[in-house]
């Protein structure tokens, strides 16, 4: 048995409530951000318990990018590891999970619990807050289990949250070497500003196997920063990103930003000619009364288009799927996709 796509993340169950600005301030929060909660945002996680409208959804960036494409894509299309505990949150996922079909290969903790994330939700905002619990204790053993490294060999596509060099930057570049050497596929989403902040050396080792790169305009900022590119031009960030050096030259790097409502914007780098391709593509408008909340419209974009790839569709196609399937997510209740299953029409 193989599946065509396999993720790499640190699945989280979302504990989701609608929050005034003023619980931000009180743990002096960012209005759309995530972070990794310290000990001074643990009492978070009870008071989250008691509020009205609490809504508890499956998460974890790279899961939620898995089940949307196992969404989209035929059955046993999709196969995604992590870690997490022996505890009725992982249950949850896995039910999550099962209704799209999504395939897991847990690593299971027997004595920590399954990690959870705050999403706090303001206007159009998310404030996402993470205690990563057992999907900490990911390690590149799991994968290297032969029956889990069937799944790394029958896999043609890599689909990698960068939240995860916060775990484990080892099991990443364990499967970036495979993908290279196999000419497969290899894709990476920066996830958050404090990865190319914090992570930069761990993201800086990853990136050369890197095929595609996602993330949006508030990543790529904080990238130019942490490299001191002394650009915040977009195009230019990107140009630079799809230039440095790659284990696999012969494909090109592609950078993807997202910019919300704005286009987003591709730039490909050909090694061979040395010229950089770049284009801009419109999302697709949604009114924004229809919009339920903004958690996981990015997981939702890299979902759609990474489905593309799966399905063998180009480059403006795929992308043009990922705007459809965020404009879908965000119509729902955090990170999660429509019932009954729509189609994608062009
Ligand atoms: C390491 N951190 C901070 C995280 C996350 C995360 N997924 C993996 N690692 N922090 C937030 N998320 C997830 O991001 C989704 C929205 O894009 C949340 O669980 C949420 O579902």
């Amino acid at each position: 048995m193989s599946y065509e796509l396999v993720c790499l993340g640190n699945p989280l169950l979302d504990l989701q409530v609608d929050v005034e600005k003023s619980y931000l301030d009180k743990y002096s929060l960012k209005e759309n951000d995530a972070i990794l909660a310290e000990p001074n945002h643990m009492p978070i996680f009870e008071e989250v318990l008691g509020m009205n409208g609490l809504k508890i959804v499956a998460g974890g960036a790279a899961q939620n990018t898995a089940r949307g494409a196992q969404y989209l894509l035929p059955a046993k299309s999709v196969i995604y590891f992590g870690s997490v505990g022996k505890d009725v949150y992982a249950d949850k996922l896995i039910e999550a999970n099962k209704s799209v079909g999504l395939e897991t290969a847990y690593m299971v903790q027997d004595d920590i619990a399954t990690g959870k994330c705050a999403a706090l939700i303001n206007g159009v905002n998310r404030s996402l807050v993470t205690d990563l619990a057992a999907a900490n204790h990911f390690k590149p053993s799991h994968l290297e289990k032969p029956e889990n490294w069937k799944f790394v060999e029958g896999g043609k596509i890599f689909y990698i949250g960068g939240f995860h060099l916060t775990v484990s930057p080892a099991a990443i570049e364990l499967l970036g070497k495979h993908a290279a050497k196999e000419n497969k596929t290899f894709i990476m989403n920066l996830s958050a500003p404090f990865i190319p902040e914090f992570f930069k050396d761990a993201l800086d080792r990853c990136v050369p196997y890197a095929d595609y790169i996602i993330c949006n305009e508030s990543e790529a900022a904080a990238y130019a920063k942490s490299h001191e590119l002394g650009t915040e031009d977009l195009t230019k960030i990107a140009e630079y990103i799809a230039a440095l050096p790659k284990a696999n030259s012969a494909k090109p790097r592609t950078v993807i930003f997202t910019q919300g409502t704005e286009s987003t914007l591709s730039v490909a780098y050909d090694t061979s000619s040395k010229k950089y391709t770049t284009t801009t593509y419109p999302v697709h408008p949604l009114e924004a009364s229809k919009i339920a909340d903004t958690n996981g419209a990015g997981d939702a974009f890299a979902a759609g288009f990474t489905a593309g790839l799966v399905e063998g569709k180009d480059l403006a196609k795929s992308i043009d799927v990922g705007h459809w399937l965020a404009s879908l997510s965000i119509q729902e209740i955090g990170p999660s996709y429509p019932f009954p299953k729509q189609t994608y029409s062009p």
